[in-house]
């Protein structure tokens, strides 16, 4: 018997728009479901000795950019495969035109279905004050007040006309992501209910 195509929902909204949050949440209630966070992956990457990529994500990440597409889709297969699960949230992924092109050339409509595009939509001063909160405790090497502004600068010119793009394909989902953590969740978990029927 075939299996079924296995489906995906890329995850995007600005940095501390509450993406691993949400997803997190989404992994508890739908058992179906994996959650591969693409920051997640390159940082374990960037830890990894063995690795020949450590540095150059090291440096990408702290400068707000984007690591080449080769580098984040191979860790993101991977990551599918070892989940063993039939449902991804690729979280933080397609951030550019380059990441969608690899996407489609790696995995392509073969591999899986893109459902659509879970939107976390949020204004940047809460965005920023989430993220400076974080850094206290996080250990992030991004999230200081320049690297944050970075962030934003790059999701602004290269990861929003991605998601207009899907947009015009009406493929987003767009949640209101400034209410508190629990009423998001209530909207999120409304839609991958419609999205799993
Ligand atoms: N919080 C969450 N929800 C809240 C709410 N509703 N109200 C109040 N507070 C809320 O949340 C962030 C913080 O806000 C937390 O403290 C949380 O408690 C609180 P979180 O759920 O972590 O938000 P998220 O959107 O996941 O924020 P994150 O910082 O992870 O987003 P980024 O998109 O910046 O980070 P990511 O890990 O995806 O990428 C990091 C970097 O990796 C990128 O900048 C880039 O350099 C690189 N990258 C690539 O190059 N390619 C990729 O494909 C992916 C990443
Ligand atoms: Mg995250």
């Amino acid at each position: 018997v075939a299996q079924p195509k296995p489906k995906v929902l890329f995850v995007l909204g600005g940095p501390g728009a509450g993406k691993g949050t949400q997803c997190a949440k989404i992994v508890e209630e739908f058992s179906d479901w994996a959650h591969i966070s693409a920051g997640d992956c390159l940082r374990a990457e960037r830890q990894d000795p063995n690795s020949k990529d450590g540095e150059l994500i090291e440096q990408i990440i702290k400068e707000g950019k984007i690591v080449p597409v080769a580098i984040t889709v191979k860790l993101l297969q991977k990551a599918m495969v070892a989940s063993k699960k039939s449902c991804f949230l690729i979280d933080g992924f397609p951030r550019n035109l380059d990441n969608v092109t690899g996407w489609k050339e790696n995995v392509g409509e073969l591999g899986a279905q893109v459902c659509g595009v879970l939107y976390y939509e949020a204004k940047e001063d809460e965005l920023e004050k989430r993220l400076l909160s974080r850094g206290e405790t996080s250990g992030r090497s991004d999230d200081n007040i320049d690297s944050i502004r970075k962030r934003f600068k790059t999701y602004i010119s290269e990861t929003m006309p991605i998601i207009d793009e899907y947009k015009a394909k009406n493929l987003v989902y767009t949640v209101d992501g400034m209410p508190p953590a629990d009423e998001v969740w209530k909207v999120t978990q409304g839609i991958v209910r419609q999205v799993e029927a």
